[in-house]
């Protein structure tokens, strides 16, 4: 099999043997975020096609998803940084995949393009209550925070924060970014901004969140 079809298999095999040897052949012939967002996340999202159509069963799921992050976890050092000489940040995000949700693959990817574009992430990791994004937004200085969620119950848990944003009276203080696979551009452009006080901006990957702070910061 060549080269990049059998990476994309190694994804949705959830097979780690040999996935080093692979990447490092990878990386000699693309840059490493091609590499994610052509090949990784192809193999991604045919998992999620087997595991909703029930052709794949969730401890297989979870086996691609740790070769997925040691994957990613491999290439990061390879991507290039967009931070020029003495490393001036942008601004700072907290960001945090919201309350009951363990999906944290895509929310790891943006903390890896922001950081090496001149952001300082503070990455809460899974399951957090908004009490810990706020605590944290306040502690660390943050210019905005940034929920992720793929479940469609992430959806109301967000709506829900936007809320608790609100009536803290700290709407006018943090921009948000929303991001994951449940979403719609439409919910949030449209029902989340109808009823958030503040800004709140919706990312369909981690380039368009890439964008939206670069925005959110000029
Ligand atoms: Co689960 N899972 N999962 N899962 N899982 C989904 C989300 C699902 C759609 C699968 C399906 O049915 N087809 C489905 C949700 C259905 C729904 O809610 N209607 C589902 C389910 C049901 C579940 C469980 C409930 C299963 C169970 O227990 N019976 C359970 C939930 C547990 C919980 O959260 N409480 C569960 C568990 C798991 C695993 C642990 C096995 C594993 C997660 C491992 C991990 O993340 N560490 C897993 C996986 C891997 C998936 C799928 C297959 C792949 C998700 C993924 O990593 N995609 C997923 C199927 C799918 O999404 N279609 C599925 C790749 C990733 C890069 O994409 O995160 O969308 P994504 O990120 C994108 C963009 O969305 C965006 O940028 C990224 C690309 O650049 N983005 C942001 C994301 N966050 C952003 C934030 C931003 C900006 C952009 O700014 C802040």
């Amino acid at each position: 099999m060549p080269l990049f079809a059998r990476l994309e298999q190694r994804i949705v095999d959830g097979e780690r043997n040999g996935l080093v040897d692979d990447l490092d052949a990878a990386l000699r012939e693309k840059p490493p975020l091609e590499i994610i967002n052509e090949t990784l996340l192809a193999g991604m999202k045919t998992v999620g096609e087997l595991f909703g159509s029930g052709q794949m069963q969730l401890p297989f799921v979870l086996q691609s998803a740790e070769v997925m992050k040691a994957a990613v976890a491999h290439l990061e050092p390879h991507i290039e940084q967009h931070s020029e000489g003495v490393r001036q940040t942008k601004g700072r995000i907290v960001l945090a995949t919201v309350k009951g949700d363990v999906h944290d693959i895509g929310k790891n990817l943006v903390d890896i393009i922001l950081s090496n574009n001149g952001y300082d992430v503070v990455n809460l990791g899974i399951k957090q209550p908004i009490t810990t994004i706020l605590e944290s937004a306040d502690e660390h200085g943050a210019d905005a925070v940034g929920m992720s969620g793929l479940l469609v119950k992430s959806t109301v848990i967000m709506k829900e924060n936007l809320e608790e944003m609100n009536s803290r009276g700290v709407a006018d203080r943090w921009p948000v970014l929303l991001g994951g696979a449940a979403l719609t551009r439409g919910y949030v452009e449209n029902d989340l901004a109808a009823l958030y006080q503040g800004q709140v901006h919706y990312a369909r990957d981690a380039f368009e969140g890439l964008r939206l702070m670069d925005r959110i910061m000029a």
